[in-house]
């Protein structure tokens, strides 16, 4: 099938499609911040993209495109594109500009920065996320900008930290099982991950597995729209993962079905394990997880008793104050019965760590010169940008929308109105970020720059060419911070690089991976796998990339940081049995994971999306929205300390009895109250990678007495 000569020829054909001299097909790549990082081909006629389409040709992509990037082409045209810089003119917030030039808009932004960082640079705060995940519009002359001039450095925390410093602690970094192997497998547990809305392309896998008969079991607080497709769902008590794991590593332990001989040789800690497990007895389990001793029992003899046997970890258990530990400990599972034996086998969260892409020359952190800027946690900007000292004076956005998609957006807020910040946006549309800024510049769309993708749910570098000329006056990241380095007067010949250049020193690298593959070759096929064989069981002759070589159930990295070296149960900060005081005034777990009609706050203002996802719903089940006299349908309030927010009831029992669940990230602005779930949110950290948690949350829902509409 994916043989290298059949490919070549296919790519051939694609390029060489010259029927109509006016019309090409180009070889692109999603940007977005999804594992699947899909292979598309563009169709271009007159210099306008007039079709998308995922590569037929990509393994994994398959030929087809998920649901939001298939109308890619309505974003790139959307009628409500930024097409030139602006500079406000209204009060922030207001939404009030008015157009100005390139050259003025840049050298308005480099004159502030000057000024700001000739008293101190640690005042400038780039606030970038994974808008786009390419290296050149994420990661390259943007860092190198930042670095040579000092400013502030901001650890990305928003997602996925938490999962992987769990998962590096026992495994040694990002690596796992491949996922184009989970057809193969015999039992899939779905753990803390929605892959019909986030993952569709893992799923088309796991649906061959069920024809073949697996068994596919969804753990997740709430029916998700994968859990409703499972086998089995189990629907356990939000951030108590780490718990369940401990749980079944008791059963298999105790009733002797561990992998010996994997454990002897490839396990650092068994011995150590072994006694920690016992303090998890099923019945104790079942009542930290609000589920029954027998589905954890059954669930253990299920998972050892069942080869090959896969765990699709994802983030959304992740997101809770314990998260880290949980997913480290969730990980403990396929050494213990030697799931890794198997291509089809063992656990993944993230395959970053296969590539090795030359972040170095990238990002430049040499440019710094010994100099170590502050570091701000984006997870907790509202605290940065209001209590800060020195404060943050200055901030350039791009690749995120802050006042949308971070926790606890009152303190945001208060941080974006201050008149003494000068706040840049680099965007594509007038996103709720925007709205508060004192310059905005326009942003190029994915078909209109050069990139060069790594993905975290597939094993191919993929490489993106621009379809299309630049939308109205938009420009590229890369170039934005080209010219204003220029202004800046920063000659370090790395800031001349373009983009191909860029792409070029990503693949420099002599690790086997990355072994033949270059940018020449990969930007003619949009492709190339990593140098790694079709099936392959990563660790079934050990090999970890941790400190010992081995899976380690007792971790001196973690020891070192003063946490326990052994797994545990770490319970969230915000639950009835871990805060019974405040789940007096607040008793539900509110979760606010992703819609499948937008991708984070992406998509999220185009018409056809927000058709499609009707209104801010909360999912409520049938017995906490009877004692509230809560009808599906009526509006209500969900609050806590930190705000509160409308929302409209679905009573619908898909989350379990105590969670209730607002499909996320809306864009404030088009709420009928003007807020998001982030009202809610909070700015904890979780207990590995500063990361947010933002589904360790309580709320309480009343019936709002006046409907809104
Ligand atoms: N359509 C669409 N696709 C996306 C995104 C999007 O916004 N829209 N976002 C992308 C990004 S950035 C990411 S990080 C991924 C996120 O996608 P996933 O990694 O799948 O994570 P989430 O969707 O946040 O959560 C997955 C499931 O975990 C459940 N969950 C919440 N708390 C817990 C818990 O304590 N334990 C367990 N077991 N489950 C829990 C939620 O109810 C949810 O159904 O998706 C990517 N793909
Ligand atoms: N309540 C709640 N909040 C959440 C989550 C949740 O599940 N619930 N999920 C969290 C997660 S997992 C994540 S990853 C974060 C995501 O947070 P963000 O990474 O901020 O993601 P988006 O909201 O999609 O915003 C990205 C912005 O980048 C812009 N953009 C895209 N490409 C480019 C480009 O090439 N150049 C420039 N200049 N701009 C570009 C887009 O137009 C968009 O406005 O949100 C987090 N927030
Ligand atoms: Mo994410």
């Amino acid at each position: 099938m994916n043989s290298p000569e059949r490919h070549s020829s296919d790519l051939r054909r694609v390029a060489g499609s010259t029927a109509d001299a006016a019309t090409q097909v180009v070889r692109a790549t999603c940007p977005h911040d999804c594992p699947d990082t899909c292979a598309m081909l563009v169709t271009v006629k007159d210099g306008v993209a007039i079709k998308i389409q995922g590569a037929a040709d990509h393994p994994f992509t398959d030929g087809s495109l998920c649901t939001k990037v298939s109308y890619y082409l309505e974003r790139t045209y959307a009628p409500d594109r930024v097409l030139h810089p602006m500079r406000r003119v209204g009060k922030k917030g207001a939404g009030q500009f008015e157009r100005i030039t390139w050259d003025a808009a840049l050298d308005e932004i480099a004159a502030r920065l000057k000024k700001i960082a000739a008293v101190d640079p640690e005042r400038i705060l780039p606030l970038s996320y994974a808008g786009t995940m390419g290296m050149v519009q994420y990661a390259s002359m943007d860092r190198r900008f930042f670095h040579q001039l000092g400013a502030s450095l901001l650890d990305r925390t928003l997602c996925s930290s938490a999962g992987k410093y769990g998962i590096k602690a026992t495994l040694g970094g990002s690596v796992g099982m491949d996922p184009e192997r989970f057809e193969d497998s015999r039992l899939i547990l779905i753990w803390g991950a929605n892959p019909i809305v986030s993952n569709l392309h893992l799923w088309s896998r796991v649906q061959r597995a069920m024809r073949r008969g697996a068994k596919v079991i969804a753990i997740d607080p709430y029916r998700s729209l994968t859990a409703e497709k499972c086998t089995q769902h189990i629907a356990l008590l939000p951030g108590t993962d780490g718990a369940l794991a401990l749980g079944m590593m008791h059963v298999i332990i105790n009733e002797q079905r561990v992998d010996q001989d994997y454990v002897a040789q490839y396990t650092l800690g068994y011995a150590a394990l072994v006694q920690r497990v016992a303090d998890y007895p099923p019945e104790k389990v079942a009542q930290i997880c609000g589920i029954d001793a027998q589905t954890i029992v059954q669930l253990a003899r299920d998972y050892a008793s069942t080869t090959p046997a896969a765990i699709r970890l994802n983030y959304g258990m992740q997101r809770h104050a314990g998260g880290g530990i949980a997913a480290r400990t969730i990980s403990c599972l396929p050494a213990l019965t030697g799931a890794w034996r198997n291509p089809a086998g063992g656990i993944v969260l993230t395959t970053a760590d296969f590539y090795s892409f030359d972040h170095a020359t990238l990002e430049r952190p040499d440019l710094l010169a010994g100099r170590t800027p502050r570091v701000i946690n984006h997870a907790a900007l509202g605290e940065a940008l209001t209590v800060a000292d020195p404060p943050v004076e200055m901030v350039i956005v791009y690749n995120n929308n802050p006042l949308a998609v971070c926790p606890d957006a009152a303190q945001l807020q208060a941080g974006f109105q201050r008149e003494d910040l000068f706040t840049v946006v680099m965007d594509s549309f007038m996103t709720d970020t925007a709205d508060y800024a004192d310059i905005v510049l326009p942003a190029t769309t994915q078909l209109e720059h050069f990139d060069i993708h790594k993905s975290y749910g597939h094993l191919y570098v993929m490489a993106n060419n621009p379809a299309i000329a630049p939308v109205g006056e938009s420009l590229p990241n890369s170039e934005v911070f080209r010219r204003l380095a220029a202004r800046m007067g920063f000659d370090a010949p790395c800031f001349q690089d373009t983009d191909e250049d860029i792409c070029r020193q990503a693949l420099q690298s002599n690790r086997h991976t990355m072994q033949g593959i270059d940018w020449e070759t990969v930007r003619e096929r949009g492709w190339q796998r990593l140098t790694l064989p079709q099936a392959f069981a990563p660790f079934a002759q050990g090999g970890f990339p941790t400190p010992s070589g081995k899976c380690e159930f007792q971790s001196a990295w973690l020891a070192q940081q003063g946490i326990d070296a052994l797994p545990f149960f770490n319970p969230p900060a915000e639950s009835v049995d871990s805060n019974p005081q405040l789940a007096k005034k607040y008793p539900l777990a509110f979760l606010s994971p992703p819609q499948r009609n937008f991708l984070n706050s992406t998509f999220a203002n185009l018409p056809r999306f927000r058709a499609a996802a009707e209104e801010p719903y909360l999912d409520l089940h049938s017995s906490d929205a009877a004692v509230r006299g809560i009808a599906d349908g009526d509006a209500v309030r969900v609050f806590n300390d930190r705000g509160s927010l409308q929302l409209r009831a679905r009573v619908n029992d898909r989350p379990r009895p105590g969670v209730v669940v607002a499909l996320s990230v809306w864009w404030r602005k088009f709420a009928r109250d003007g807020k998001n779930a982030n009202e809610l949110t909070s700015q904890r950290t979780a207990d590995l990678g500063g990361a947010a948690t933002y589904y360790d949350c309580l709320v309480e829902v009343e019936r709002l007495k006046i409907s809104p509409n």
